[in-house]
């Protein structure tokens, strides 16, 4: 067991409480009981796919710094290891075979953010001066090493892998964001979100992972791969990350991850305010930073939505798994919802 990374912790962080070395957060909250509690919601044993193509949105203009998956191909023979003729190789053979690779950002399409995505300037080590961190203490250039550093690259801690072999399995919940306020951009705070909860009469209990459903990932796939960002950034509800009261909400409720089918949960850009220093990504922030609560962003709900609205219920059991990919601060993941 090692000691703990920090002298001061965030206000409203749980650092620590899951052990010096936790790594997944509240990840820890999926027990095997939790697990059962999900497996109890499967009545029809219906599944639905809750990712994007992953080729969506198209192009960049929903965030330039992230870009469409681009298939790279080895030479082979007297072409390409596709389509390949194994009898160019060895001519009583005669199967035909095709490789590829990809070059894939993480987070482009339907997606797991790891609690390696987003930190902190934070005086963690009781020196008086801010450093680079992130939850529960894993430092920046130490623990997280990117290109500009020293050392192995990538997320040796907090990365992806970690929520990869936690086990990815619960109670999903669906707030129909949309059935209240179709495609609508309104900001979701606390009042919001609990009028809507009890309004679809959904019951959000501990160790449950908290999905909610505006329109925006099926508005993405009617555009066809050509997003208008214009229409996209007024369009679908956002939750309000400067409310502290939703901040609150989401500390007490025991939920271990929150799945939106919009970009980024929250709105970004987070609403103004006037605080000397503050957090772009207000919730990422409460979530990842502090409290170790993964955040899934662009997620895909519709047929789930139409399915649960049908028969009157918003539980079921869900499986995401993200790839199991040393290092990486996201990943492409698709979640399977049974019901
Ligand atoms: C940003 O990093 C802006 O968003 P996300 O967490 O949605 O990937």
């Amino acid at each position: 067991m090692t000691t703990q990374r920090w002298v001061n912790r965030p206000d409203g962080s749980n650092w620590g409480d899951f052990g010096a070395d936790d790594q997944v957060g509240r990840m820890n909250l999926i027990t095997p009981e939790a697990r059962l509690r999900g497996a109890r919601e499967i009545r029809e044993g219906l599944s639905f796919s809750l990712s994007l193509p992953l080729d969506y949105p198209g192009g960049n203009v929903l965030f330039p710094l992230r870009k469409e998956p681009v298939f790279h191909y080895e030479e082979r023979g007297s072409g390409h290891n596709f389509n390949f003729q194994m009898s160019e190789v060895a001519p009583s053979c005669c199967d035909v075979i095709s490789d590829d690779a990809v070059t894939l950002y993480t987070q482009y399409s339907t997606q797991w953010d790891a609690l390696a995505h987003v930190g902190q300037m934070f005086d963690a080590d009781g020196d008086g001066k801010p450093e680079k961190v992130y939850y529960n203490g894993y430092r920046a250039g130490k623990d997280i090493i990117g290109p500009d550093d020293e050392g192995p690259r990538g997320a040796a801690a907090l990365g992806i892998d970690k929520l990869a072999v936690a086990g990815v399995q619960g109670r999903g919940v669906l707030v129909d964001l949309e059935k209240r306020h179709g495609q609508d951009r309104v900001l979701i705070g606390y009042d919001g979100l609990v009028e809507a909860i009890d309004e679809l009469d959904v019951s959000v209990e501990n160790g449950d992972f908290l999905c909610l459903n505006t329109g925006f990932a099926q508005l993405v796939l009617s555009m066809d791969k050509e997003p208008d960002a214009t229409v996209l950034a007024s369009s679908c509800a956002v939750l309000d990350g400067r409310d502290e009261k939703l901040l609150d909400w989401i500390t007490d409720s025991g939920i271990v991850a929150i799945c939106a089918d919009n970009f980024a949960v929250e709105a970004y850009p987070a609403r103004e305010t006037t605080a000397d220093k503050f957090a772009a990504l207000p919730l990422h922030n409460h979530c990842l930073f502090k409290l170790g609560i993964h955040l899934g962003e662009l997620w895909y709900f519709a047929e789930l939505t139409a399915w649960l609205r049908e028969h009157n219920r918003s539980a079921f059991f869900l499986t995401a798994p993200p790839l199991r990919l040393p290092g990486s601060v996201g990943s492409p993941v698709n979640p399977i919802a049974t019901v």
